[in-house]
Order: structure tokens, then sequence, then C-alpha cells
């Protein structure tokens, strides 16, 4: 088919013009008044209307493109299969709301979406059977960061685009797009207001306990890596740190057991998403272990959805450092910008906020740029999603 030619010449352009790997050290902009995303290195914008793209508009000879035969041409709707991890948390929840709200019939889409429920096998057959079915685009979250290269040699031989979000695929650079957040910067800033946060309150023996997140998620690895980093080198205790794989239940297993082990001896758990620090709340209610602002254990959380920023206002959690799961919007500019024959981003950052209950610490210091920590009032719960 000829539209997939053309598809297949503007992967290869975009090959060529892939600027950095996933997973570079460029924290995300952590502005405290605006939601968006960072295109590149070079700070927030439109990802469509930047002098990258329009330069690869320029140099990209689509006199050959007959509107016809392109995705969407003739009033065609524009076929997406969407290979989502699952539905194991609230972050999930409102990413996969927010891909079908933009991708909908009504603004032009036919998605096609599949709930892998957390099983690589399932996704690596989701993708294999939209490749069949001839899709015009390939949305992947991505379940674990590693086993892509075959599969995205696949869609490249079938000159489908593959736009890769929230999490990282870290063996093969063979998807048009990434849009999602830096992990370890979140992992980072969780470390670093920690230190800020304990020093004030006089606390100088830190002995933590971890519930990561799914195994092998590159969401996991690059919280766990950024944490880690700042532990070292303030010489913490880190206990155990064990996978709650991002659901409610898992937190609270794990949690049972870690009080079984560690019971007296821990006063900070940090959860790896909203979700764990719910299950965690419930085991230490039950054990009567109190947690939170007033409490003997210090609350860590990521995501910051609205039950968890909910909780940071109640005092329960002390800390949320958010990840933004609105990234549909930005990958529409990806497929706008395919459309219209530029060439996108390869990397696409959004733009997220760390939260507190108390007003004690106003900003932290993450590989060199100050960020703010915003204090939760009831607007900003509302206004989450
Ligand atoms: O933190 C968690 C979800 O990949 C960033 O996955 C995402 C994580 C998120 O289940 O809640």
């Amino acid at each position: 088919m000829k539209r997939k030619v053309i598809a297949a010449f503007l992967c290869a352009v975009m090959t060529a013009a892939v600027i950095t790997g996933c997973g570079n050290e460029d924290a995300s902009s952590n502005d405290a008044n605006s939601k968006g995303a960072d295109a590149g290195d070079e700070g927030s914008k439109d990802t469509s209307s930047d002098d990258a793209n329009d330069d690869a508009e320029n140099d990209t000879d689509d006199s050959s493109v007959d509107d016809a035969d392109a995705p969407g041409g003739d009033g065609e709707l524009i076929t997406i299969g969407f290979a989502q991890v699952g539905h194991e948390s609230d972050w999930r929840t409102a990413s996969t709301k927010s891909c079908q709200e933009v991708f909908s019939e009504e603004n032009g889409y036919d998605l096609q979406f599949v709930d892998c429920d957390n099983d690589s096998a399932v996704q690596l057959e989701a993708i294999r059977n939209f490749i069949e079915q001839d899709v015009d685009y390939i949305i992947v979250d991505p379940i674990v960061a590693t086993g892509w290269d075959t599969v995205l040699t696949e869609c490249d031989d079938a000159g489908i685009p593959v736009i890769v979000i929230d999490r990282t695929i870290d063996d093969s650079d063979k998807y048009v797009s990434w849009v999602g957040s830096n992990f370890k910067t979140e992992g980072l800033a969780c470390g670093e207001w920690l230190k800020a946060y304990t020093e004030a309150k006089n606390i100088s023996d830190v002995n933590v306990l971890v519930i990561e997140g799914s195994t092998g998620a590159s969401a996991t690895l690059g919280r766990t890596e950024g944490f880690k980093e700042i532990a070292d080198r303030e010489g913490w205790n880190i206990l155990d740190s064990q996978d709650g794989d991002f659901t409610q239940d898992g937190g609270q297993e794990v949690m049972e057991s870690y009080i079984k082990s560690y019971e007296g001896k821990f006063n900070v758990v940090i959860c790896q998403n909203d979700n764990e620090a719910f299950g965690a709340m419930d085991a230490m209610k039950a054990a009567g272990i109190s947690y939170g602002v007033d409490g003997d254990v210090i609350l860590v959380s990521f995501d910051a959805c609205t039950a968890g920023l909910q909780f940071v206002l109640s005092g329960d959690i002390n800390a949320d450092f958010e990840c933004n799961p609105l990234a549909a919007p930005f990958v529409e500019d990806v497929i706008k910008t395919l459309q219209e024959g530029g060439t996108p981003e390869k990397e696409v950052y959004m733009e997220e906020h760390w939260y507190v209950n108390e007003d004690i610490i106003p900003s932290i210091e993450v590989d060199g740029a100050s960020q703010d920590m915003t204090v939760v009032t009831e607007e900003i719960v509302e206004a989450q999603y």
C-alpha cells in the first residue's frame, strides 16, 4: 500500500533524526503552575510547531503524498492500536481515559484499545494483531523496558509508526516518539525532599522501607535508582525494597510482611505509587502504627492522582511526587506532525509537580535545578485527574 511506503520513508527519516536516547538525565521542568510537557531539551512548548519540525517539513519531499491515500484521507478515520499496560492503578485509569477521550471517533480516530493486564506476552500479541489489522499508528505503554527490538522491527517493516508513552523502551529505538516522565528525576526529588524534611525535623536516623512498582518497569527502575542515589549519598539505611506491583493489594501485602520483619525498626515508607500507599496505610493502621505528618512513620508516594492528593491534604501521606498521566494530547501532536509529513520530537517530557502537606520546605534542588514543593489545597485536589 502506498501510504505504508510513505510511512516507512518517514520512519527512516525519523530514525536518522534521533537526538538522544531515552533515559537521559534532563529533569522535566517542575513549574508549579502549569500542566504540560517539555519537548526534548528545549523547555516547554507546543510540539507541533517547533523549528525542528518546521525544518523537517521543509526537508521532506512529500510531493508524492496523495491525500486520499494518507491515513485519515478522504474523511476516513485514522486507525490506532493502543496496547495499554493494564488497569492496576488510579494513574492507569487516568491514562486510559485520556487516550480514549483524545482518540475518539468524534475527533477522527478509530481506537483499538487492548488492556494487557500487566502481561508482556499479551502486549506483544496485541501489537502483532495491530500489524495484522494494518492500523495506521500503534501506541504502546511498555510493561517492561526490554525485549522490544524484534516486534518493533516488525512494525517498522510493516511501515506502521509506533509511539511509546509513559514507560521507556531501553533496548530499541525503532519508534517514532516517546512521551512520558523522567522517573529517575522523580526518585531523586523524593530523596532530596526526604533529606531536607528529616533535617528540618531533626531526624538523624533514617530507616527506610521501599515498596517498589512492578519488576522490570522503567517507572520502577528509575524511581528506585534516583532514590537510592540519594540514600547512598546520605548513608540512610534501606531495610528492604520489594515489588508491590503498583497495586493496592500488593502494597498491603508487602507492608504486612514488612511489619512482621521490621516492626519498630523503620521510620520511612516509600511507596512507588499511590495505590500501594493506600494498601500500606491499611496494613499500618491494622497494626496500630501511626504514619503521616502526625505519625511515627514518614509516608511518601508517587503519582499524585486525586485520591493520593486527598491523603496528602489530610496529612496521611507526607509527600507525593507527581507522574502526569495525560500524555494523549501530546501523542496527538505527534500524529498530526506525522500526518503533515513532519518529524516529531523523539522525546517529549511531561511536566510534573511535587506535593506536600506542610509548608516547611519551599523548594529542593534536583540535578542542579531548583524545584518547588507545592502545599496541597482543596482546589489542587479538585483540579487533579
Ligand atoms: O506510577 C503506576 C502505574 O508507569 C508511571 O504505572 C506508570 C506507573 C504509575 O501503574 O501507578
